[in-house]
């Protein structure tokens, strides 16, 4: 019997080819998000059988809905990809907007929370069961602007590694991928649709590409149950660190 994967922000960047990824390994996929168009064209693309998912993970209700009605060809879920999640605006703390920490602390803490207590009661009575959270470099190194996108996706380490302290025995599998820069959608929303502003980001750099990622995933989610990767971070070949900024008089 396929497997199936439940992939959470299909509709673009790492997820789209996360879930064209599983497809092409035989896989079944359940592809959520809130943009149902882009999901069904991706459902007509894929070689395997798809369900479309209409989720926006920051609403708990809809969130326990769409876990708890999944077809039966797409249940159990035998691996979670929490994916969904965003930057919003870069703006230094003391002037940014409010409503844009709000909506990351809702979607990349509060979404992956949602989605992971809605999947794991199903693992467990499965017996397996493997959870892949997108983390991201910004949760470990900081960087101007990055203040609370930088902190959800601290959470999302921290969170991979409690949540293996409370499965380990369970044969519950947990992974944190953690990319750094990446040419997705996810500049354009930082941005707030600003195209110039994010294809800045990318100009003169060869960045990491969206399969690179949801290989890493595959990998991850692919290996024996002797083993359990904790964490996966990946840095495009031209990024690396800068030094303390010491601010001189
Ligand atoms: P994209 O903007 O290309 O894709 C983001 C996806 O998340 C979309 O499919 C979007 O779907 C979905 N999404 C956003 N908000 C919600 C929501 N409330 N409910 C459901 N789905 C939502 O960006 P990436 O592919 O780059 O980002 C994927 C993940 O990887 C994010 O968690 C991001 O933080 C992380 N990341 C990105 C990096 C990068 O440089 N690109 C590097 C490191 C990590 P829809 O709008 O249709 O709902
Ligand atoms: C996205 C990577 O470095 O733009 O998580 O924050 S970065």
């Amino acid at each position: 019997m396929a497997k199936t994967a439940f992939i959470t922000g299909a509709s673009s960047g790492f997820g789209k080819a996360t879930a064209e990824r599983f497809s092409a390994e035989g896989w079944n996929v359940v592809i959520a998000g809130r943009r149902t168009d882009r999901l069904q064209s991706l459902q007509a693309s894929l070689p395997n059988p798809a369900h479309v998912a209409l989720l926006d993970v920051q609403d708990r209700a809809q969130v326990e809905a769409v876990f708890n009605t999944l077809p039966e060809a797409f249940s159990p879920i035998d691996v979670l990809v929490n994916n969904a999640g965003l930057a919003v605006g870069l703006e230094a703390a003391d002037e940014v907007d409010l409503a844009d920490w709000e909506q990351m602390v809702d979607t990349n803490i509060k979404g992956l929370m949602y989605c992971t207590r809605a999947c794991l009661p199903q693992m467990v009575t499965n017996g397996y069961g493997h959870i892949v959270n997108l983390g991201s470099v910004a949760g470990r190194y900081p960087y101007p602007g990055g203040n609370v996108y930088g902190a959800t996706k601290a959470f999302v380490r921290q969170f991979s590694l409690n949540l293996r302290a409370d499965l380990v025995g369970k044969n519950i599998h947990v992974t944190d991928v953690a990319p750094g820069l990446a040419n997705t959608e996810f500049s354009t929303v930082r941005f707030k649709g600003d195209q110039d502003k994010a294809d800045a980001i990318y100009k003169g750099v060869e960045p990491i590409r969206a399969e690179d990622v949801a290989d890493a995933v595959f990998w991850a989610a692919t290996r024996p149950p002797n083993i359990n990767v904790n964490l996966i971070e990946i840095m495009a070949g031209a990024q690396a660190f800068s030094a303390f900024n010491v601010v001189k008089k």
